[in-house]
């Protein structure tokens, strides 16, 4: 339990238990090498991740969640998880798909008016401030229903999911420019724009693939799809993506497979999918010149299909944005240099890695040098002309990250189960390590900026087999952390995830992560303002209509207002909450009875959920977050009453259950708990604990619970001078309550004060 009890500690301490005497002899490191069986390279692996109690990650790692449509966060190096930041799919512990708000932004991901309640996110992107991570914004897509979502790292939630309006799929999203202008979203399997049947057999004609470029306004902190576009290109299964950067940053790049335009035919006698599209000895890399498109958007020159701007393949051509590069083999992956000089992509059918330089790929736009075209009419370069160099690196090159040294560049090796770390600029080997099993993508830190910092590596192995303890036949994911800080990289550690296929992760330094601790008072804080619904202390009340009952509550330790719920059998019910707390972990829930309802209410937010009460019975809610001691007790009861319901006659009262006796007592026990407080307040202000923002919020927190607990004082104590025991007695407790918060606060700041060594000053 997170809270210290405190009759507990009190007896402990009072019967000396708290002193254990020393019945057997420490272990040795030693001892435990040889009783785990421990060799000293795991020791050294345990020492490089292990991280202590109570001191945090240098790493935050977003990790797409695959099937679940889910974010998960963890840390590095201790590969701790954080938190699973809900996206595409409900999740009740946030609350995300079950109170209004949230529900509000999962509809903006319906698919032709179709509610889906899963995504196959695929590439976290975090925004960027000249080619660096900001902290500030993270995007994801989802493949299966071609979407990108927002999420505010202020808070860690989902704010906004876009629709593709063009595309029935996307993989090679979501990728952002340097300033984060732009976020990148490519198709993967060619379809029609439009909404409607068009037969296979004018898959060359009708279908289309393509690259979506989503404009991010940043001071919003939202896509704005109307001043999106896409780029048209032809049905040639565009893959994964990236922008340039530096030197090429007003440039983005795509690859593709299966530009065979092959589609199937199994049933008719046909070679399947795989053959047909893996025929050609080369795919193609789009080049892109974004900047100019975007510009040809607001020139007018853009068609609008399904409301959206599209360049059309033929106004790309006339304008000369949009070139085509033969690549190796089924290609995957194209990842930019952190100079933006480069652009390298794998062929996963192809034992090389091709380093394409910008250079010459702008040398031979310029001087028109083109091998020919493909049938749309988009010029190609030849690969010769545009090659830097190529590299050997293993059986099927898969996905490069970049490491802080000068040209240093990791591959994943799909077919071997290796990583290959190699020079970009030379083109040479310089270092391989096997990994697990079916490595897809890989990480370093900061790995897709101008500035990678390197140090660890992320193994994003599918499908775990044989190494964890075995949970049936779906296996989890594993994560393998390699230290790459020296020259010969070292594995670390395993990590299983349990939810979803890996595909990208992205880390960025702790440091540049600031999220907040609570809301400002009665937030909305999926639509990020102030909720029209936002209630203050003592102002609960309830509208009723013919029909209707809409109720404005709050809910504080440890009662949830109102208590009583009382409507008609056939009602439209809507019930707003609002969390009062201030204190940075007072998050209440809320879950009632047979109508689908979980709230999360984290401080100072405000939660809507609607229902019709189309059955009369009885409906109990309660928080579902351990609040405080009295946490079982935050309670409440919907009663439906049936149409036409006679009143019968009211029981009598209440009858009180306190006595004078209990009062006292509790009274008792609140001055001794102020004592307490006292004590740890004087530790405090004696010493330097300004210096120390963190202490210096604790102590606003406290003094929140200080004064919560203050006027709860006020009202047992006006009861017990009424004589109102009943009254006198419970307010006594709620005062407890809120001294035990205070002081559990108050014992962390001065925890913390004497870990960091303040000094003394009176
Ligand atoms: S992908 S295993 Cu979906 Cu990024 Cu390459
Ligand atoms: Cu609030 Cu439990």
């Amino acid at each position: 339990m997170k809270r210290l009890n405190w009759d507990k500690v009190a007896v402990l301490s009072l019967f000396g238990l708290l002193i254990t005497e020393a019945v057997w002899a420490a272990e040795t490191l030693q001892d435990v090498m040889t009783r785990r069986g421990l060799t000293e390279k795991d020791i050294l692996a345990a020492a490089k991740t292990y991280v202590p109690s109570g001191k945090r990650d240098e790493y935050i790692v977003f990790s797409s969640g695959g099937q679940s449509g889910h974010v998960i966060v963890y840390g590095i190096p201790s590969m701790r998880l954080l938190k699973y930041i809900a996206v595409f799919t409900p999740e009740p512990w946030q609350g995300y798909g079950f109170d209004e708000e949230s529900k509000a932004v999962l509809a903006q991901g319906n698919i032709q008016g179709k509610a889906i309640t899963y995504g196959d996110t695929h590439h976290p992107a975090l925004s960027e401030t000249n080619g660096e991570y900001d902290g500030e914004y993270l995007f994801i897509n989802d493949k299966a229903n071609p979407r990108i979502a927002v999420i505010d790292l202020h808070d860690f939630e989902t704010k906004q999911i876009v629709v593709n309006p063009v595309f029935k799929s996307s993989h090679g999203g979501a990728f952002v420019s340097e300033n984060t202008e732009y976020i990148i979203e490519s198709a993967q399997y060619a379809t029609p724009y439009e909404n409607e049947y068009v037969p296979l057999e004018q898959f060359n004609e009708r279908y289309r693939g393509g690259m979506t470029y989503w404009y991010f306004d940043r001071a919003k902190g939202r896509i704005i799809p109307e001043q999106s576009f896409t780029v048209m290109a032809p049905p040639y299964s565009q893959d994964l993506s990236d922008f340039g950067k530096g030197p090429s940053a007003d440039w983005s790049f795509t690859n593709s497979f299966c530009s065979e335009r092959y589609v199937g035919g199994i049933e008719q006698g046909k070679p399947p999918f795989e053959a047909g599209c893996s025929a050609k000895d080369t795919d193609f890399l789009h080049v892109v010149n974004w900047r100019k498109a975007a510009e040809l958007v607001k020139a007018g020159k853009a068609t609008l299909i399904n409301n959206h701007h599209v360049i059309t393949i033929e106004t790309a051509v006339k304008e000369g944005i949009l070139y085509l590069i033969p690549e190796a083999k089924s290609p995957h992956g194209a990842d930019v240099t952190p100079d933006g000089r480069y652009i390298v992509v794998s062929g996963k059918l192809d034992t090389h890695t091709s380093v394409y330089s910008f250079e010459k790929i702008q040398q031979a736009i310029s001087a028109g040098k083109f091998e020919g075209k493909d049938p749309y009419g988009i010029p190609i370069i030849a690969m010769t002309d545009a090659l830097h160099t190529q590299a050997e690196l293993g059986l099927g090159p898969l996905h490069t990250q970049f490491g802080a040294r000068k040209c240093e560049a990791f591959t994943s090796l799909y077919v071997d189960s290796m990583v290959a770390r190699w020079d970009y600029c030379e083109g040479k080997v310089l270092d391989k390590i096997a990994i697990h099993y079916n490595i897809g993508h890989l990480m370093t830190m900061h790995g897709d900026t101008k500035k990678p910092e390197g140090k660890y590596l992320v193994a994003l192995n599918k499908l775990a087999i044989d190494r964890f303890n075995p949970v049936g036949p779906l296996h989890p994911q594993n994560h393998q952390l390699i230290d790459i800080s020296n020259e010969k990289m070292t594995l670390l550690y395993d990590m299983p995830l349990p939810l979803g296929e890996p595909h990208y992760a992205v880390g960025i330094n702790a440091n540049l992560l600031k999220p907040i601790i609570r809301y400002k008072s009665g937030w909305d804080s999926r639509a990020n303002q102030a909720s029209p619904y936002k209630t203050l202390a003592g102002r609960e009340k309830t509208v009723k209509e013919p029909g209707k009952v809409e109720i404005l509550g709050t809910v504080i330790r440890s009662h949830i207002t109102p208590e009583i719920i009382e409507v008609t059998e056939g009602d439209d019910v809507t019930i707003h909450l609002t969390n009062l707390e201030r204190a940075q972990d007072e998050t209440h829930g809320f879950a009632l009875y047979g109508q689908n309802v979980n709230l999360s209410l984290e401080p100072g937010k405000t939660s809507s959920f609607h229902f019709i009460a189309d059955k009369p019975g009885v409906y109990p809610y309660y928080c579902t977050e351990f609040c405080s001691a009295l946490h079982l007790e935050m309670q409440g009861y919907l009663l439906v009453k049936p149409k036409n319901y006679q009143e019968a006659a009211k029981q009598a009262g209440e009858t009180a259950i306190y006595t004078k006796a209990d009062y006292d007592k509790q009274v008792e026990k609140n001055q001794a708990t102020q004592t307490t407080i006292d004590q740890v307040v004087a530790f405090i202000t004696s010493h330097n604990y300004q210096e120390f923002p963190s202490v210096v919020a604790l102590m606003e927190d406290a003094t929140d619970q200080l004064n919560f607990a203050k006027e709860a004082q006020t009202k047992a104590t006006a009861a017990a001078a009424k004589e109102d025991w009943q009254n006198a007695a419970l307010w006594a407790g709620q005062w407890w309550q809120y001294q035990v918060k205070a002081a559990d606060i108050g014992l962390r700041a001065k925890a913390y004060l004497e870990q960091q060594g303040a000094n003394k000053t009176k």
